[in-house]
């Protein structure tokens, strides 16, 4: 009977998540058609990966528990649920992922949190957009809280591996290693300015080259 009892909770969570997993899916299609348009018009695309994931039954239980959110309140009030991930070359161009999202039309933006210029404690950076989505379902229409959060690919690297850390660790990580983790998110910022700087300066060597093959064209 308690076996019985789990695999019908069970089966309820995932006719609950359904409509997450579409909307998951159908935002990943439409970046992913961003980006073909861009690559279609020759043209550098600010998107450079798209991923996304609905949260496992587990993590949500967690992190209600975590919250004190109670179960009933659980998909009005976690808006995490439905994540999509958005990978940039550089970090001016998660400025122009954040304009993207504003403008369109079948995402309504919720929220916005800049944990770039104000990186967390852990020394995460991100940019996370919370938009309402959308879907459409034998039930009819559903409106879906969905967490974008756009990262460069240097921070997406740290945040995966911290992330998978801090998980292996039971989240208690000593202080000693915290302070790694802070200081290797620091050389993540150095690293993600030193590349600008090298496309730059790539770019502007481009530029010069351009005018002067411009100029013996004419003569
Ligand atoms: P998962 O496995 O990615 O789903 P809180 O738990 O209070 O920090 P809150 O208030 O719900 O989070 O929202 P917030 O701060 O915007 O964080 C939501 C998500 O951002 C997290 O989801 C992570 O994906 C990411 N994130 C936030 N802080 C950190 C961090 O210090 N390190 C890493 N690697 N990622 C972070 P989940 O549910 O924690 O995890």
């Amino acid at each position: 009977i308690v076996k019985g009892g789990m695999q019908m909770e069970i089966q309820l969570w995932r006719e609950a998540l359904a409509p997450y997993r579409l909307a998951v899916d159908e935002l990943i299609v439409k970046f992913n058609y961003i980006m073909e348009e861009y690559k279609i018009a020759g043209k550098y695309c600010p998107i450079e990966q798209v991923i996304g994931r609905v949260k496992s039954i587990s993590s949500i239980l967690e992190k209600a528990k975590k919250k004190n959110i109670p179960i009933p309140e659980l998909t009005k009030r976690l808006e995490d649920i439905a994540g999509v991930r958005i990978i940039c070359q550089f970090e001016e161009d998660i400025r122009k992922v954040v304009e993207m999202i504003r403008q369109r039309t079948d995402m309504k933006v919720t929220d916005e949190v800049d944990y770039i210029t104000k990186s967390k404690p852990s020394g995460y950076r991100s940019y996370h957009v919370i938009v309402e989505y959308r879907v459409q379902t034998s039930e009819g229409e559903k409106v879906i809280p969905v967490e974008i959060q756009i990262r460069t690919l240097a921070m997406n690297f740290w945040a995966v591996i911290e992330h998978s850390l801090r998980y292996k660790y039971g989240k208690n990580l000593p202080q000693h290693i915290s302070q790694r983790l802070n200081a290797s998110a620091e050389a993540v910022i150095s690293l993600d300015a030193e590349m600008a700087s090298i496309r730059d300066e790539i770019l502007e060597a481009q530029g010069s080259f351009r005018q002067r093959a411009n100029v013996v064209a004419e003569v």
